[in-house]
Protein backbone atom coordinates (compact mmCIF):
# COMPACT_ATOMS: atom_id res chain seq x y z
CA UNK A 1 0.00 0.00 0.00
CA UNK A 2 1.20 3.25 -1.19
CA UNK A 3 0.82 6.33 1.76
CA UNK A 4 -2.06 8.94 0.44
CA UNK A 5 -3.03 11.72 2.25
CA UNK A 6 -6.61 11.74 0.80
CA UNK A 7 -6.85 7.99 1.82
CA UNK A 8 -4.96 7.43 5.06
CA UNK A 9 -4.87 8.59 8.74
CA UNK A 10 -1.79 10.75 9.07
CA UNK A 11 -1.00 13.80 11.26
CA UNK A 12 0.01 17.37 9.61
CA UNK A 13 2.67 19.51 11.21
CA UNK A 14 2.02 23.18 11.59
CA UNK A 15 5.08 24.66 11.17
CA UNK A 16 3.28 28.19 12.77
CA UNK A 17 2.91 26.27 16.03
CA UNK A 18 5.02 23.41 16.15
CA UNK A 19 2.01 21.43 16.78
CA UNK A 20 0.11 18.52 14.49
CA UNK A 21 -3.30 18.17 13.73
CA UNK A 22 -4.78 14.09 12.67
CA UNK A 23 -6.41 13.96 9.81
CA UNK A 24 -8.93 11.43 8.83
CA UNK A 25 -9.52 11.74 5.10
CA UNK A 26 -11.84 8.11 5.07
CA UNK A 27 -14.28 9.45 7.28
CA UNK A 28 -15.22 11.81 4.99
CA UNK A 29 -16.38 8.74 2.89
CA UNK A 30 -19.79 9.39 5.91
CA UNK A 31 -22.52 9.68 3.17
CA UNK A 32 -22.22 13.66 2.89
CA UNK A 33 -25.74 14.77 2.29
CA UNK A 34 -24.51 18.02 0.74
CA UNK A 35 -27.29 19.39 2.84
CA UNK A 36 -28.04 23.45 2.52
CA UNK A 37 -30.19 24.50 5.14
CA UNK A 38 -33.25 26.55 4.41
CA UNK A 39 -32.57 30.72 4.60
CA UNK A 40 -34.53 32.53 6.32
CA UNK A 41 -33.43 35.93 5.27
CA UNK A 42 -34.60 38.47 8.17
CA UNK A 43 -35.87 41.70 7.56
CA UNK A 44 -32.80 44.01 6.87
CA UNK A 45 -32.76 46.29 9.94
CA UNK A 46 -30.31 49.10 9.50
CA UNK A 47 -31.03 51.03 12.86
CA UNK A 48 -31.67 49.15 15.85
CA UNK A 49 -32.68 51.59 19.34
CA UNK A 50 -31.74 49.08 21.58
CA UNK A 51 -28.07 48.50 19.90
CA UNK A 52 -25.56 49.57 22.00
CA UNK A 53 -23.25 49.96 18.94
CA UNK A 54 -26.21 51.58 16.68
CA UNK A 55 -25.42 55.42 16.37
CA UNK A 56 -26.85 58.03 19.29
CA UNK A 57 -27.64 55.29 21.12
CA UNK A 58 -26.51 55.17 24.71
CA UNK A 59 -23.98 52.10 25.81
CA UNK A 60 -24.44 50.04 28.56
CA UNK A 61 -21.62 51.85 30.74
CA UNK A 62 -24.27 55.01 30.28
CA UNK A 63 -21.82 56.63 27.76
CA UNK A 64 -24.09 57.85 24.13
CA UNK A 65 -22.35 56.75 20.68
CA UNK A 66 -21.82 60.49 18.77
CA UNK A 67 -24.17 60.09 15.39
CA UNK A 68 -21.71 59.00 13.27
CA UNK A 69 -21.91 58.27 9.68
CA UNK A 70 -18.53 56.15 9.14
CA UNK A 71 -16.23 53.94 11.53
CA UNK A 72 -16.66 54.78 15.24
CA UNK A 73 -14.00 53.35 17.48
CA UNK A 74 -14.43 53.93 21.34
CA UNK A 75 -12.57 52.66 24.46
CA UNK A 76 -14.74 49.49 25.49
CA UNK A 77 -17.01 50.34 28.56
CA UNK A 78 -16.05 46.89 30.58
CA UNK A 79 -12.22 46.56 29.21
CA UNK A 80 -10.15 43.19 30.29
CA UNK A 81 -7.51 45.63 30.20
CA UNK A 82 -6.69 48.79 31.49
CA UNK A 83 -3.70 51.22 31.89
CA UNK A 84 -3.90 51.94 35.80
CA UNK A 85 -2.82 47.95 36.90
CA UNK A 86 -0.24 48.54 39.85
CA UNK A 87 2.84 46.80 38.77
CA UNK A 88 3.50 43.27 40.47
CA UNK A 89 4.01 39.74 40.21
CA UNK A 90 3.89 36.34 42.23
CA UNK A 91 6.25 33.60 42.18
CA UNK A 92 6.10 30.62 44.20
CA UNK A 93 8.86 28.37 43.61
CA UNK A 94 8.28 28.57 40.08
CA UNK A 95 5.15 27.19 40.51
CA UNK A 96 2.26 29.61 41.27
CA UNK A 97 3.07 32.04 39.07
CA UNK A 98 2.05 35.84 38.01
CA UNK A 99 2.06 39.03 36.71
CA UNK A 100 0.59 42.43 36.38
CA UNK A 101 -0.62 42.90 33.16
CA UNK A 102 -1.91 46.57 31.74
CA UNK A 103 -2.94 47.32 28.39
CA UNK A 104 -6.00 49.28 26.63
CA UNK A 105 -9.45 47.45 24.53
CA UNK A 106 -11.35 49.19 22.12
CA UNK A 107 -14.38 48.96 20.05
CA UNK A 108 -14.48 49.59 16.20
CA UNK A 109 -17.86 49.94 14.52
CA UNK A 110 -17.53 49.08 11.41
CA UNK A 111 -20.14 50.78 9.93
CA UNK A 112 -23.53 53.11 11.29
CA UNK A 113 -25.86 50.24 9.40
CA UNK A 114 -26.72 47.86 11.88
CA UNK A 115 -27.69 45.49 9.30
CA UNK A 116 -24.34 45.30 7.51
CA UNK A 117 -21.36 42.34 7.63
CA UNK A 118 -17.90 42.69 5.76
CA UNK A 119 -19.35 40.34 3.33
CA UNK A 120 -22.00 42.96 1.93
CA UNK A 121 -20.30 46.32 2.85
CA UNK A 122 -18.92 48.52 -0.03
CA UNK A 123 -15.24 48.27 -0.38
CA UNK A 124 -14.35 51.79 -0.31
CA UNK A 125 -16.20 51.45 3.24
CA UNK A 126 -14.25 48.60 4.27
CA UNK A 127 -10.99 50.24 3.32
CA UNK A 128 -12.05 53.10 5.92
CA UNK A 129 -12.27 50.11 8.69
CA UNK A 130 -8.78 49.05 7.36
CA UNK A 131 -7.21 52.63 7.35
CA UNK A 132 -8.91 52.83 11.11
CA UNK A 133 -7.27 49.23 11.88
CA UNK A 134 -3.90 50.83 10.58
CA UNK A 135 -4.30 54.11 12.71
CA UNK A 136 -5.14 51.79 16.01
CA UNK A 137 -1.99 50.08 15.03
CA UNK A 138 0.31 52.23 15.21
CA UNK A 139 -1.19 54.56 18.00
CA UNK A 140 -1.82 52.12 20.40
CA UNK A 141 1.49 49.94 19.52
CA UNK A 142 3.31 53.92 20.44
CA UNK A 143 2.09 53.83 23.99
CA UNK A 144 5.23 52.97 25.74
CA UNK A 145 4.05 49.79 27.56
CA UNK A 146 2.23 48.11 24.82
CA UNK A 147 3.89 45.54 23.21
CA UNK A 148 1.47 43.90 20.91
CA UNK A 149 -1.98 44.80 19.87
CA UNK A 150 -4.86 42.11 18.70
CA UNK A 151 -7.55 42.94 16.49
CA UNK A 152 -10.46 40.83 16.06
CA UNK A 153 -13.85 39.86 15.29
CA UNK A 154 -15.96 37.59 16.90
CA UNK A 155 -18.83 36.77 14.47
CA UNK A 156 -22.20 35.14 15.07
CA UNK A 157 -23.98 34.09 18.55
CA UNK A 158 -22.08 30.91 18.17
CA UNK A 159 -18.95 32.54 18.26
CA UNK A 160 -20.13 34.38 21.37
CA UNK A 161 -20.72 38.16 19.77
CA UNK A 162 -22.74 39.65 21.54
CA UNK A 163 -24.52 41.87 18.78
CA UNK A 164 -24.94 41.65 14.85
CA UNK A 165 -23.86 45.28 14.27
CA UNK A 166 -20.54 45.42 12.36
CA UNK A 167 -17.77 45.82 14.85
CA UNK A 168 -14.62 43.97 16.15
CA UNK A 169 -12.52 44.33 19.13
CA UNK A 170 -8.88 45.59 20.00
CA UNK A 171 -6.62 44.22 22.66
CA UNK A 172 -3.55 46.08 23.04
CA UNK A 173 -1.29 44.36 25.52
CA UNK A 174 1.69 44.71 27.61
CA UNK A 175 2.76 40.85 27.21
CA UNK A 176 2.58 39.81 23.64
CA UNK A 177 -0.23 36.28 24.09
CA UNK A 178 0.16 32.79 23.72
CA UNK A 179 -0.64 32.43 19.99
CA UNK A 180 1.00 35.27 18.23
CA UNK A 181 4.28 34.33 20.76
CA UNK A 182 4.14 30.79 19.61
CA UNK A 183 3.92 32.32 16.00
CA UNK A 184 7.13 34.96 16.54
CA UNK A 185 9.11 32.06 17.57
CA UNK A 186 8.46 29.51 15.29
CA UNK A 187 9.36 32.49 12.37
CA UNK A 188 12.42 33.19 14.04
CA UNK A 189 13.85 30.58 14.28
CA UNK A 190 12.91 29.59 10.66
CA UNK A 191 14.62 32.77 9.57
CA UNK A 192 17.43 32.29 11.64
CA UNK A 193 17.83 29.35 10.01
CA UNK A 194 17.01 29.43 6.53
CA UNK A 195 17.66 33.37 5.91
CA UNK A 196 14.36 33.50 4.42
CA UNK A 197 10.63 33.82 5.36
CA UNK A 198 8.60 31.33 6.80
CA UNK A 199 4.95 32.18 5.14
CA UNK A 200 6.76 33.60 1.52
CA UNK A 201 8.56 30.17 1.24
CA UNK A 202 4.89 28.69 2.06
CA UNK A 203 3.00 30.81 0.13
CA UNK A 204 5.52 30.05 -2.47
CA UNK A 205 4.72 26.43 -2.38
CA UNK A 206 0.82 27.01 -1.93
CA UNK A 207 0.94 29.24 -5.18
CA UNK A 208 2.84 26.08 -7.36
CA UNK A 209 0.36 23.81 -6.13
CA UNK A 210 -2.67 25.86 -6.11
CA UNK A 211 -4.69 23.04 -4.30
CA UNK A 212 -5.39 24.74 -1.19
CA UNK A 213 -6.05 28.18 -2.85
CA UNK A 214 -9.31 30.18 -2.20
CA UNK A 215 -9.05 33.08 -3.96
CA UNK A 216 -6.71 36.19 -4.71
CA UNK A 217 -6.17 39.11 -5.86
CA UNK A 218 -2.82 41.43 -6.57
CA UNK A 219 -1.98 41.61 -3.01
CA UNK A 220 -3.33 38.71 -1.06
CA UNK A 221 -3.75 35.41 -1.27
CA UNK A 222 -6.51 33.11 0.54
CA UNK A 223 -5.67 29.81 1.27
CA UNK A 224 -7.22 27.15 3.62
CA UNK A 225 -3.65 25.62 5.70
CA UNK A 226 -2.22 22.75 5.29
CA UNK A 227 -1.99 22.17 8.66
CA UNK A 228 -6.07 23.66 9.53
CA UNK A 229 -7.95 22.55 12.32
CA UNK A 230 -11.55 24.13 11.97
CA UNK A 231 -13.01 22.61 9.14
CA UNK A 232 -12.86 26.12 6.54
CA UNK A 233 -10.59 27.45 8.56
CA UNK A 234 -8.34 29.60 6.15
CA UNK A 235 -5.78 32.42 6.24
CA UNK A 236 -5.35 35.54 4.27
CA UNK A 237 -1.55 36.25 3.66
CA UNK A 238 -0.23 39.41 1.87
CA UNK A 239 1.56 38.58 -1.61
CA UNK A 240 4.39 40.62 -0.44
CA UNK A 241 6.37 40.63 2.49
CA UNK A 242 4.78 42.69 5.44
CA UNK A 243 4.59 42.90 8.79
CA UNK A 244 1.59 44.77 9.78
CA UNK A 245 -1.08 46.74 7.99
CA UNK A 246 0.38 50.15 8.49
CA UNK A 247 3.03 48.97 5.86
CA UNK A 248 0.41 48.61 3.44
CA UNK A 249 0.12 51.32 0.77
CA UNK A 250 -2.73 52.50 -0.63
CA UNK A 251 -3.84 50.32 -3.26
CA UNK A 252 -2.67 47.46 -0.43
CA UNK A 253 -5.24 48.68 1.88
CA UNK A 254 -8.12 48.22 -0.40
CA UNK A 255 -6.85 44.93 -1.66
CA UNK A 256 -6.69 43.81 1.53
CA UNK A 257 -10.79 45.19 1.72
CA UNK A 258 -11.64 43.34 -1.19
CA UNK A 259 -9.84 39.87 -0.48
CA UNK A 260 -11.80 39.94 2.51
CA UNK A 261 -15.61 40.71 0.89
CA UNK A 262 -14.82 37.86 -1.31
CA UNK A 263 -13.86 35.61 1.35
CA UNK A 264 -16.72 36.52 3.55
CA UNK A 265 -19.48 36.25 0.80
CA UNK A 266 -17.79 33.18 -0.32
CA UNK A 267 -17.86 31.63 3.82
CA UNK A 268 -21.80 33.45 3.46
CA UNK A 269 -22.78 31.51 -0.02
CA UNK A 270 -21.46 27.68 1.42
CA UNK A 271 -24.80 27.34 3.91
CA UNK A 272 -26.24 30.34 2.33
CA UNK A 273 -26.53 31.77 6.05
CA UNK A 274 -24.58 34.24 7.73
CA UNK A 275 -21.61 32.60 8.66
CA UNK A 276 -20.08 32.57 12.29
CA UNK A 277 -16.05 32.70 12.58
CA UNK A 278 -13.49 34.07 15.06
CA UNK A 279 -11.07 36.40 12.90
CA UNK A 280 -8.00 38.13 13.99
CA UNK A 281 -5.07 39.79 12.79
CA UNK A 282 -1.19 38.60 13.48
CA UNK A 283 1.18 41.87 12.98
CA UNK A 284 4.51 42.22 14.36
CA UNK A 285 5.31 43.32 17.84
CA UNK A 286 4.97 47.10 18.64
CA UNK A 287 7.87 46.49 21.37
CA UNK A 288 10.16 48.94 18.83
CA UNK A 289 11.78 45.90 17.40
CA UNK A 290 12.17 45.49 13.59
CA UNK A 291 10.95 41.85 13.53
CA UNK A 292 11.61 41.28 10.09
CA UNK A 293 11.24 37.67 10.41
CA UNK A 294 7.23 38.10 10.86
CA UNK A 295 4.77 37.86 8.02
CA UNK A 296 1.32 39.88 7.83
CA UNK A 297 -1.52 37.57 8.13
CA UNK A 298 -5.47 36.63 9.09
CA UNK A 299 -6.72 33.93 10.63
CA UNK A 300 -10.21 32.85 10.36
CA UNK A 301 -11.67 30.01 12.35
CA UNK A 302 -15.40 29.14 11.63
CA UNK A 303 -16.49 26.40 13.00
CA UNK A 304 -19.36 25.43 10.74
CA UNK A 305 -19.14 21.75 9.43
CA UNK A 306 -21.10 20.32 7.09
CA UNK A 307 -24.38 22.71 7.21
CA UNK A 308 -25.53 25.40 8.95
CA UNK A 309 -26.34 23.89 11.99
CA UNK A 310 -23.88 21.49 12.02
CA UNK A 311 -20.65 22.78 13.65
CA UNK A 312 -17.25 21.09 14.74
CA UNK A 313 -16.86 21.16 18.52
CA UNK A 314 -13.26 20.79 20.02
CA UNK A 315 -13.86 17.73 22.29
CA UNK A 316 -12.85 14.79 23.34
CA UNK A 317 -9.79 13.54 21.65
CA UNK A 318 -9.36 17.10 20.36
CA UNK A 319 -8.79 18.96 23.85
CA UNK A 320 -6.71 15.57 25.70
CA UNK A 321 -5.60 15.12 22.87
CA UNK A 322 -4.92 16.61 19.22
CA UNK A 323 -7.27 18.18 17.75
CA UNK A 324 -8.52 16.47 14.17
CA UNK A 325 -10.34 16.99 10.73
CA UNK A 326 -12.40 14.61 8.57
CA UNK A 327 -12.66 16.82 5.88
CA UNK A 328 -9.12 17.30 4.21
CA UNK A 329 -8.01 20.81 4.13
CA UNK A 330 -7.96 20.27 -0.02
CA UNK A 331 -11.41 19.77 -0.01
CA UNK A 332 -12.62 22.19 2.05
CA UNK A 333 -11.07 24.31 -0.46
CA UNK A 334 -12.03 23.22 -3.19
CA UNK A 335 -15.52 23.44 -2.18
CA UNK A 336 -15.20 26.93 -0.91
CA UNK A 337 -13.66 27.82 -3.95
CA UNK A 338 -16.45 26.81 -6.38
CA UNK A 339 -18.43 29.08 -4.55
CA UNK A 340 -19.56 32.53 -6.30
CA UNK A 341 -18.59 35.94 -5.20
CA UNK A 342 -21.88 37.06 -5.49
CA UNK A 343 -23.96 37.40 -2.15
CA UNK A 344 -26.99 34.93 -1.92
CA UNK A 345 -28.89 37.74 -0.31
CA UNK A 346 -28.20 39.96 -3.16
CA UNK A 347 -28.89 37.81 -6.14
P1 LIG B 1 -18.21 41.22 21.10
O1 LIG B 1 -19.45 41.27 20.29
O2 LIG B 1 -17.04 40.60 20.36
O3 LIG B 1 -18.46 40.62 22.46
O4 LIG B 1 -17.76 42.75 21.36
C1 LIG B 1 -18.54 43.69 22.00
C2 LIG B 1 -17.73 44.42 23.04
O5 LIG B 1 -18.42 45.62 23.35
C3 LIG B 1 -17.54 43.66 24.34
O6 LIG B 1 -16.16 43.49 24.59
C4 LIG B 1 -18.25 45.92 24.71
C5 LIG B 1 -18.18 44.58 25.40
O7 LIG B 1 -17.36 44.70 26.55
N1 LIG B 1 -19.36 46.77 25.13
C6 LIG B 1 -19.11 48.07 25.51
O8 LIG B 1 -17.96 48.49 25.54
N2 LIG B 1 -20.15 48.88 25.85
C7 LIG B 1 -21.44 48.48 25.86
O9 LIG B 1 -22.32 49.27 26.12
C8 LIG B 1 -21.79 47.07 25.63
C9 LIG B 1 -20.67 46.19 25.12
ZN1 LIG C 1 -26.61 48.51 15.77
Amino acid sequence: MIFDLNEHSHRRYNPLSGEWVLVSPHRTKRPWKGQVEESHPEVAVHYDPNCYLCPGNERAGGKKNPVYNSVFVFDNDFAALTADVPRGSVDTAGLIIAEGERGACRVVCFSPDHSLTLSRMRRDDTTFVVDEWSRQYDELGAIPFINHVQVFENRGEMMGASNPHPHCQIWASESIPNEPAREYRFQLEYYRTKKTCLLCDYLDIENTNGERLVCENEHFTVIVPFWAVYPFEVMVLSRAHRSTISNFDEIERFAFADILKRLTTRYDNLFQTPFPYSMGFHQRPTDGGEHEYHHFHAHFYPPLLRSATVRKFLVGFEILGSPQRDITPESAAARLRELSEQHYLEI
